[in-house]
């Protein structure tokens, strides 16, 4: 889903919200992503992701409680940092979790300076998140076993927002209610 919709409670604890900050990619990024998940596919299998749920997270929260979204929604804030480019130019395979994957050959400064900008809004407002570093991934295919090396065209994104997003596991894969897109205002 790319329009704003209801958050919906993680079915295991009805009383949270699986969420994620994410870059969501606007319809002509969403094909070229498409396009390289398909090509992707074609050499080393696996479970290709929805073109509907392609997204590259920024910061990962896991379950919160329902009550702590308003504190979420109200609390992060605009971050000014200009609008930038980037260039997804390199497929990668992990074994330990099976994902096939898109991401960036070189280190993007605006896309990292993003991520700590918005993890030091996550901790003023004492809400939890996957604190590992960070690595910039679009997962383009899951229970893969990879193979050979692919090239692939780079697909450039332009950023101009970053979206906070409810995944809604379903036995078809995840869907993703995106709830509130905020702009970069640098
Ligand atoms: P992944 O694609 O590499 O699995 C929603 O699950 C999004 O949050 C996905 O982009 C997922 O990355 C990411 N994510 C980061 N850390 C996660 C975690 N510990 N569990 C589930 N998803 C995680």
């Amino acid at each position: 889903m790319t329009e704003p919709g209801p958050a919906v409670a993680s079915p295991a604890r009805p009383d949270t919200l699986r969420l994620f900050f994410a870059l969501w990619p606007d319809e002509i990024t969403r094909d070229a992503l498409n396009r390289t998940g398909k090509w992707l596919y074609q050499h080393w299998g696996g479970r290709r992701t929805r073109a509907d749920t392609l997204h590259l997270t920024l910061s990962f929260l896991g379950d919160v409680p329902a009550a702590r979204l308003d504190a979420l929604l109200q609390g992060v804030h605009d971050i000014p940092v200009d609008a930038f480019d980037l260039s997804f130019d390199q497929a990668g395979h992990w074994a330990h979790n099976r994902i096939g994957w898109l991401g960036l050959s070189q280190t993007a400064q605006p896309l990292e300076s993003l991520v700590l900008a918005l993890r030091d809004q996550l901790r003023a407002l004492d809400i939890p998140f996957d604190a590992r570093p960070y690595t910039p991934h679009i997962t383009l295919l899951r229970k893969t076993q990879g193979g050979a090396a692919v090239g692939c065209l780079p697909v450039k994104w332009v950023v101009d927002g970053f979206v906070l997003v409810a995944a809604n596991p379903q036995a078809d894969g995840a869907h993703y209610d995106v709830l509130k897109k905020w702009p970069l205002t640098g």
